[in-house]
Formats: C-alpha cells, structure tokens, sequence
C-alpha cells in the first residue's frame, strides 16, 4: 500500500483556507473528496483547481440533524477514508456519527482549548481581558470541542484587536498546525485517542 492510500476526507462550509494549506502541504495522503454543506463555499473551488473531488450536501435539504448526518456518514463512507478531517465546518454533529468515526476525525479550533469551545471564540476571548489566544487540533468526541488536544498554537492579543484582527493572526498558526497534525497522523506519530468518560 502506498502512502497515498491513507485516504482522507475534508469537510468544510466555508473559504476553506486550512484546506489550501493543506493542499500546499503536499502531503502523500490521499485527498480523496472535499464535502461542503453549502454550495457557495469557496473551498470547493479550491478543491476543484487542485483536482480533488466536490460534493455538496445541503443541511437545509434534510429533516432534521440525523438525517442529514446520516447522508454525509454514507458519501463520506463512499471515499473509505482512514481520517476525516474538519476545516471550517460549521454544523454540531449527532453523537452517532461522531461515533461511528471515533478516533478518526479531527477538527481544528480557533482557541486555546479548553477555553472558548462552539463559535465566536475571538471575541469572547477579547471581550475577556486574555492577553494570548490560539488554535488547537483535537480528536472529536461528541461534546462540542472537547475531545483530546493533538496540537496548539498560540499567538498575542494586542490592544484594540478586534475580532478579525486576532482572527487573521490565529489562522496564520491554523495553516501551520493544521497541515502538521495530519501529517503526523499519517505516519503513525500519534496514536488514535479516545476521550474516556
Ligand atoms: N460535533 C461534535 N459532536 N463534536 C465536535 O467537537 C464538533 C462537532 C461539529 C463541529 C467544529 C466546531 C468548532 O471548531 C465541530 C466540532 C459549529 C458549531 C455550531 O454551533 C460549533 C462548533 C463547531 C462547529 N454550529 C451551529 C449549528 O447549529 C451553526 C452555526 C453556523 O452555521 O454558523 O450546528 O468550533
Ligand atoms: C477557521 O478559523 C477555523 O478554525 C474556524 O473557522 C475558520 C475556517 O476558515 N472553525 C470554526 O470556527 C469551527 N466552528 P477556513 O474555511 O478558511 O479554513
């Protein structure tokens, strides 16, 4: 088997610049598909100039939250990935398809977990006095943001930072980590973790 055979597969629902970084990373590990649940992500485009496949899977097509997971689980699982990778996605997944991919996906998150789990992570942590700030890759659990930390970055809050200003200095430190992580991943560097309840 070669190493392009790892097999990944990247969600996201927006610009998708971790997954140019990832794409410039030329990594040897199969970027298999990029799925978007929106069809206006400028990700896809991204993955289209690189010649990966692009699905798009529309949450709003779908009943409820299970059965839209439950769409997502069967393309992805068309791929047979080895890793499924979170980049900018930004829909809460159901404990059954984080469980059914345990130990295989992983999400990069614009803060220092376990501080500023779910969205607006920057200006909560601005609008809390902290002086640093970050990203961190970590294994999905089904508690939002709250699975095993792999990797962590972080950078300096300067004074009359906003949201955007921080944001832009944190996922310079995304595009570095997040490419790193996978790659470690793919050589067996760090172990499939569980969180243990
Ligand atoms: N799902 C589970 N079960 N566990 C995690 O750790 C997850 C997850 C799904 C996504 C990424 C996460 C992040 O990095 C992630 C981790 C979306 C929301 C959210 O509130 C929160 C956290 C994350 C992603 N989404 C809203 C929802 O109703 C929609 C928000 C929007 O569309 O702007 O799904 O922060
Ligand atoms: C990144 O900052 C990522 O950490 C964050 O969204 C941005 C996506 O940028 N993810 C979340 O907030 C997940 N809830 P990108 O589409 O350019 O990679």
């Amino acid at each position: 088997m070669s190493e392009n055979d790892f097999g990944v597969v990247v969600l996201i629902s927006g610009s998708g610049s971790n997954l140019q970084a990832i794409i410039d990373a030329q990594l040897p590990i199969g970027l298999r598909a990029v799925i978007s649940n929106r069809a206006d992500a400028y990700g896809l485009e991204r993955a289209r100039q690189a010649g990966i496949p692009t699905e798009v899977i529309d949450h709003r097509e779908f009943a409820d939250r299970t059965s839209f997971d439950r769409a997502l689980q069967a393309r992805i699982d068309h791929y047979q990935p080895r890793l499924v990778v979170l980049a900018g996605f930004m829909r809460i997944l159901t404990d059954e398809f984080v469980n059914h991919y345990r130990g295989r996906m992983i999400n990069i998150h614009p803060s220092l977990l376990p501080k500023y789990r779910g969205i607006n992570t920057h200006a909560r942590a601005i609008e809390a006095g902290e002086s640093e700030a970050g990203c961190s890759v970590h294994w999905v659990s089904p508690e939002l943001d709250a699975g095993p930390v792999i990797l962590q970055a972080k950078v300096p809050i300067h004074p009359g930072d906003s949201a955007d200003t921080l944001a832009a200095r944190v996922l310079e430190q995304e595009h570095k980590i997040y490419p790193e992580a996978i790659r470690r991943i793919a050589n067996g560097e760090i172990d499939r973790q569980e969180k243990r309840h």
